[in-house]
């Protein structure tokens, strides 16, 4: 190295050859430092595939890079002068290579930014800190958005993004006249539904090494190792694409709601974990999923569903998570106060629903959408919990999950804590809705068609006491204020055995032990 190199710390989330902070970097002139850090594997308990996931990711990566020619610093956890930070850290290397600038890509999560945004002031050389280049839509597009809007809505961003990136577009206009087909995805499970195994990728050198240093080191943590099968390479993610857009995206659609006992991922792409990594290029995925509809291999319902999840929702929640950042971590619009159950950790419960979602959670350290929002979100809306133990328990327990994408997933789509700003109404619902999108009721030590006393749905009561708690607030709202007339017209026998049945239950929760809270809290 000639000169004094630029210094390019890339983090576990950003494992894209193609970041800001690299292009147009000589190799000759650039170290590029790569961390692993006992703060940012602790400062929640993650599971511990989300650990080894992500260290075994930025392994593979770190040598990818050094295979191109790179220059590559990479601290393991276990240096015995590792000093625990991403900012200790730095500040080593910036001692080991003596670099006359940092350059760096703004982080996911605000919690990280705040420590980044501190360089500039901490550290003798230069500092900048890059725009993350990843996403449809900058920062401030968003802001532009959003700006002069009392209500953001999710729909109407998403038309935005259709038109700035032409994804299923016919002449200016939506591709088949609509722009959302949401309503042909919504097919309950028929019997024997079971979909295509997606590919599992076994461990290698590597991944063990890292999977036995996460059983030594974070043997507390929550979740299971023995079915770890992500991919931990950008090839790997490629062959787990092909998979999803050879076999499940035709089905995707159709079945997008449903949830099956044991079938954990159904026809979901599983492709989470590659995205957010930095793995996969989320638009690549939508111009492969337009190119399967335009070739005639999926359906239109299937391919724009999919479509929306990503150049939609993905993209619309990092707007809003920066928009509202810090006070989101602490809005709880609904005054939730209830500590989280324990069962949530043991996944001893007998909710048949809530006993296999948190089993795969578990397992898989994965749950699909529609299992996150309307068994394990609904739950925790209606029974009130309190939004900072869902959002830690959301945040250790899924591997693709980062603040910037889980928190307004959970304190604004699934706790309603926002006040509104994100959804229009709360995702509440009684057992009805999960009888109706799964086979779990059947089995059920519970009957869903039992409203009230011993033996009923639990959803079912506390659905009504969820609604007659908040009846201030929700009446007035247009998409759920009429279920109040069915309430009214039940007469107060009946809203008594549900109240009751429902303070019954809410008392007979054990709180989740204390060794899951956040140490920083
Ligand atoms: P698919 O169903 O195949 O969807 C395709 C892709 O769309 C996903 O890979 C994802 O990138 C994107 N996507 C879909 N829905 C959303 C959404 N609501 N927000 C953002 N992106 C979306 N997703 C995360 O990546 N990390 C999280 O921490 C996370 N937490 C969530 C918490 C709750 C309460 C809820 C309701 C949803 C959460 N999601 C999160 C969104 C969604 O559940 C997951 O992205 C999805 O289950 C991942 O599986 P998949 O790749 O098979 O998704
Ligand atoms: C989640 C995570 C974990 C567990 N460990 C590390 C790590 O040791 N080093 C690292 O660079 N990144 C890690 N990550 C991901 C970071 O938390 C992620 O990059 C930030 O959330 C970005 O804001
Ligand atoms: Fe869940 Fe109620 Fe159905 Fe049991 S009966 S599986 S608790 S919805």
């Amino acid at each position: 190295m000639a000169s004094r190199p630029v210094l390019v710390p890339i983090l576990g989330d950003q494992l894209t050859r193609t970041l800001a902070s690299l292009r147009g970097r000589a190799k000759d002139d650039t170290v590029i430092l790569m961390m692993e850090v006992w703060d940012e594997a602790t400062y929640v308990r993650h599971h511990k595939q989300k650990i080894a996931l992500i260290f075994s990711a930025m392994r593979h990566f770190a040598a990818e890079l050094r295979d191109a020619g790179w220059s590559v610093d990479y601290v393991e956890l276990t240096d015995p002068d590792n000093a625990g930070s991403f900012t200790g850290e730095v500040a080593r290397a910036i001692e080991r290579h003596d670099p006359r600038a940092v350059h760096i890509v703004e982080a996911g999560e605000w919690r990280v930014q705040q420590a980044i945004e501190e360089w500039p002031d901490k550290f003798a050389c230069d500092v900048e800190i890059l725009p993350d280049g990843r996403f449809v839509c900058s920062l401030a597009e968003f802001r532009d958005w959003a700006e002069d809007r009392d209500t953001l809505r999710m729909e109407f961003f998403y038309r935005e993004m259709r038109r700035k990136t032409g994804l299923l577009m016919d002449d200016g206009q939506p591709e088949g006249g609509e722009w959302n087909y949401d309503s042909e995805n919504r097919k309950p499970p028929k019997e024997g539904l079971e979909a295509p195994q997606r590919p599992l990728f076994a461990p290698d050198e590597i991944t063990q090494e890292v999977i036995e240093l996460v059983e030594d080191r974070f043997a507390a943590h929550f979740g299971s190792l023995d079915k770890f099968g992500w991919p931990v390479t950008r090839d790997q993610a490629e062959e787990a694409a092909d998979a999803f857009f050879a076999e499940r995206i035709e089905c995707f659609g159709p079945f997008q709601d449903a949830m099956v006992h044991g079938q954990d991922d159904l026809f979901h792409s599983m492709l989470s974990t590659s995205i957010n990594l930095g793995l996969l290029d989320p638009l690549e995925l939508c111009e492969r999923a337009e190119q399967s509809y335009r070739d005639g291999k999926a359906p239109l319902n299937s391919v724009e569903g999919f479509i929306r999840q990503i150049i939609g929702w993905r993209e619309y929640v990092r707007g809003f998570y920066w928009l509202h950042m810090p006070h989101l971590q602490r809005a709880n619009a609904l005054n939730a106060q209830r500590a989280l159950p324990e069962f949530f950790w043991t996944g001893e419960t007998d909710m048949r629903c809530l006993a296999d979602c948190i089993r795969s959670t578990r397992d898989n350290a994965h749950a699909h959408h529609i299992q996150r929002l309307m068994v394990l979100g609904n739950f925790c809306l209606i029974a009130g919990i309190s939004p900072r133990e869902v959002q830690d328990w959301y945040l250790v327990v899924y591997a693709d999950a980062y603040e910037w994408v889980e928190l307004p997933n959970v304190a604004a789509m699934i706790l309603y804590a926002d006040d509104g700003k994100l959804a229009s109404k709360p995702y509440a619902a009684s057992g009805n809705y999960i009888n109706k999108m799964s086979n779990y009721c059947g089995d059920c030590a519970y009957s869903v068609s039992k409203k009230a006393g011993e033996g009923a749905c639990p959803f079912n009561s506390l659905y009504w006491h969820f609604m007659d708690r908040h009846r201030d607030r929700l009446e007035s709202n247009h998409r759920i204020g009429r279920i109040y007339s069915n309430w009214d017209r039940m007469g107060e026998d009946k809203q008594k055995a549900y109240l009751e049945t429902a303070e019954e239950f809410l008392v007979s929760l054990t709180p989740a032990d204390s060794k899951w809270a956040r140490a920083t809290d």
